[in-house]
């Protein structure tokens, strides 16, 4: 896998080179210090939010609990007071507890005027924000968001790693179907079992407080807590029908029958999505040679391609 980390980063941007150089192409964009230009730049640290919102319990998902962890599906591990699993951030020691998607304007819709939706941002959904809390080293594994929304990622309290990957790489990362998911573990590729990672391409970003990462519709993120910290995500509509379709599509429809057909088949359902995805990716890896200008012998179709990839594979690291 190849890692850039030449990437694209301002300190300001207007509305017209947003939308011209980042929005339309779908290009990821850093803006340094975009929440410095707002109230809760300075006002929101852990300690006042403990105060607005310390005794609101919340939902708690822990990322070494093997039988969730592993499930596409995202059900609570634990619930605690907020004042309670923000000290286990406070404390900045490793955790693997993490608290997501947690509408904090529903919660003290007074903390909106602090930090309202990013001019580039205004739109159908700008009035959702979601938190995010981690403490050090808690990773969130590699998805795309369900809805296939631009996000905008605003950092507030501690550093954390982004992987950014496009989504044409989706085969290539091996997608599990029927969601947005993939097994693959980035920070110790397994090439021997997803010989397609050798030809994905993923940009890096580190996330100051203050931070905003503007991620496109679909992009696949991969994030680790560098210290323990939270931060806040708008979100826009995706600009093309397509993307919309799908994200309409993934949750309306591809999800519920995932959720049903995991009810009844359970690890075998499982099994099945990993072939699929595993199929998939091999037809990529095709297409990538033949692209590289390779040919590909009729008697070597039947499997050892890998030798081709791996060959190829040196150029690709
Ligand atoms: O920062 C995080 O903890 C996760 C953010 C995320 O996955 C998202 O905004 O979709």
């Amino acid at each position: 896998m190849k890692i850039n980390k030449a990437i694209d980063k301002v300190d300001s941007i207007n509305i017209k080179d947003f939308n011209k150089n980042y929005f339309k192409p779908q290009k990821p964009l850093l803006i340094k210090g975009l929440a410095d230009h707002y109230p809760a730049g300075k006002k929101w640290t852990v300690d006042y939010l403990k105060e607005l919102c310390g005794d609101v319990t919340v939902d708690i998902f822990d990322s070494n609990n093997k039988d969730t962890s592993s499930s596409a599906f995202t059900t609570p591990d634990l619930k605690m007071k907020f004042k309670e699993y923000v000290d286990t951030i406070l404390k900045d020691e490793p955790s693997s507890l993490r608290m997501f998607l947690f509408n904090m304007f529903k919660c003290k819709p007074e903390l909106r005027k602090d930090f309202p939706c990013p001019y580039m941002f205004k739109g159908l959904l700008g009035k959702i924000g979601y938190m995010f809390f981690g403490s050090k080293n808690t990773k969130v594994r590699i998805h795309q968001d369900i809805d296939m929304s631009n996000v905008l990622l605003t950092q507030f309290h501690g550093r954390k790693r982004v992987v950014l990957i496009s989504p044409e790489f989706s085969d290539l990362l091996y997608r599990l179907p029927f969601n947005t998911y993939s097994l693959v573990d980035l920070d110790n590729p397994d090439y021997n079992k997803y010989p397609g990672l050798a030809y994905v391409e993923a940009d890096e970003y580190i996330l100051e407080p203050g931070d905003a990462l503007y991620m496109p519709s679909g992009y696949w993120h991969y994030i680790t807590y560098l210290d323990g910290g939270f931060a806040v995500s708008y979100r826009k509509l995706a600009a093309s029908l397509k993307m919309k379709l799908i994200g309409a599509f993934s949750l309306t429809v591809y999800m519920p029958i995932d959720k049903l057909l995991n009810s009844i088949f359970g690890k075998k359902w499982l099994s099945y999505k990993e072939h699929i995805a595993e199929v998939r990716a091999n037809k990529a890896i095709i297409k990538k040679i033949l692209s590289a200008g390779y040919v590909i012998k009729e008697e070597k179709m039947q499997k050892p391609y890998y030798d081709h990839a791996s060959q190829l594979r040196t150029d690709h690291r």
